[in-house]
């Protein structure tokens, strides 16, 4: 069965709609059919200043709403980036293999690191598609369901894979983005030619799933669009109305198709009241979930240390054989 990994940061708690449907969606849908491994990347989170005592409940609610979204650790590897030392293990020797001048062309650190000024960047985060490479590299993973945004960082893992796999010997397989041109790149709902993020997007164009339903809804009938009034897919000159069908879509199963022939006749208002509607009914179950995980933190360890554990069998075994190839003297 092939094999899948991927993660999220546990950074501000309540995962938005963007992360699940760009996502988690995804790493749900996934789980039957390959053999796939899900972490919480808590070591990503620390690239930037984190509070200790949030983080730590942070990573406990991460894990429990994968869990409520319908991850089952029965059927995947669910699991706590920290808790597998190898990642930081096996993120040096990437370090050291990556190039200073393709690291400094990674978008992402570029638009962060200039609005967070140069002295309040740090190094990790400047490092973190490196260390985002020994993530993946480590499960020998071929499908690495992502958003649009991870794209460049995916093109670098394979460059690095195959770098690797020259200059010593075959050792991993080269690994290909999983990514949904439908959810890739969920919109901000204020500002549909930006994408939804948590650190960018104002209160109103972010939905996150733990907020109160009743607030998000809100934000779905007050979404920006144009000033037209047909319902039609286009996403040059109706982005907003694109983002909310693509949002739709995704949440109710039906075709953009079939949601234009449903809209037909009725203007902008019908598709955001059902939208809102459509939203509250899924994310109230998905909430109801959650909060079962985070009432029984004895299971919810028990589940993490039996991933900790399957991840851990894969994880030393690749870094045992590039510990080996790289040169490094075995302990006796
Ligand atoms: N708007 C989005 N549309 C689709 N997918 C998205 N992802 C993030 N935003 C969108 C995907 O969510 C997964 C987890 O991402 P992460 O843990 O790296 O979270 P993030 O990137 O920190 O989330 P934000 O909101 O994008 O944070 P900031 O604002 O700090 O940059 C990834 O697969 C990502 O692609």
């Amino acid at each position: 069965r092939p094999r899948v990994l991927s993660g999220i940061q546990p950074t501000s708690g309540s995962f938005h709609l963007g992360n699940y449907l760009g996502a988690v969606q995804q790493w749900v849908a996934l789980q039957d059919a390959n053999d796939a491994f899900y972490m919480v990347v808590d070591l990503h989170a620390i690239t930037v200043e984190q509070d200790p005592a949030q983080l730590r409940e942070n990573t406990r609610i991460s894990a429990a709403q994968l869990l409520g979204a319908g991850l089952d650790p029965e059927r995947c590897t669910l699991f706590v980036q920290s808790h597998v030392p190898e990642h930081a293990q096996l993120g040096w020797v990437m370090n050291c293999l990556t190039g200073f001048g393709e690291a400094s062309r990674m978008t992402q650190f570029k638009d962060k690191s200039a609005k967070q000024g140069s002295d309040r960047t740090t190094v990790g985060l400047f490092t973190y598609p490196v260390l985002q490479i020994a993530d993946i590299l480590l499960y020998q993973a071929d499908l690495v369901p992502v958003g649009e945004d991870q794209r460049q960082h995916l093109e670098l893992t394979r460059d690095l894979a195959e770098r690797f796999n020259t200059r010593y010997e075959p050792t991993f397989t080269v690994p290909k983005a999983h990514i949904l041109k439908e959810t890739a790149k969920i919109l901000d709902l204020q500002d549909p030619t930006a994408k939804m993020s948590k650190s960018a997007s104002s209160a109103k164009g972010l939905v996150n799933l733990l907020d109160d339903p009743k607030a998000s809804a809100k934000k779905f009938k007050s979404a920006v669009t144009d000033t037209g009034t047909v319902v039609s897919y286009d996403e040059e000159e109706k982005p907003g109305v694109s983002n909310l069908l693509r949002i739709h879509s995704a949440l109710s199963g039906q075709s953009i198709e079939q949601l234009v022939a449903h809209f037909e006749g009725r203007m902008y208002g019908a598709l955001k009241t059902e939208l809102a509607e459509l939203f509250t009914e899924w994310v109230t179950p998905f909430q109801a979930r959650t909060r079962t995980y985070l009432d029984d933190p004895a299971e919810l360890d028990r589940v993490l240390g039996l991933g900790a554990e399957k991840a851990r069998e894969v994880a030393s075994q690749t870094l045992a054989t590039v510990y080996d190839r790289i040169g490094f003297l075995a302990p006796k």
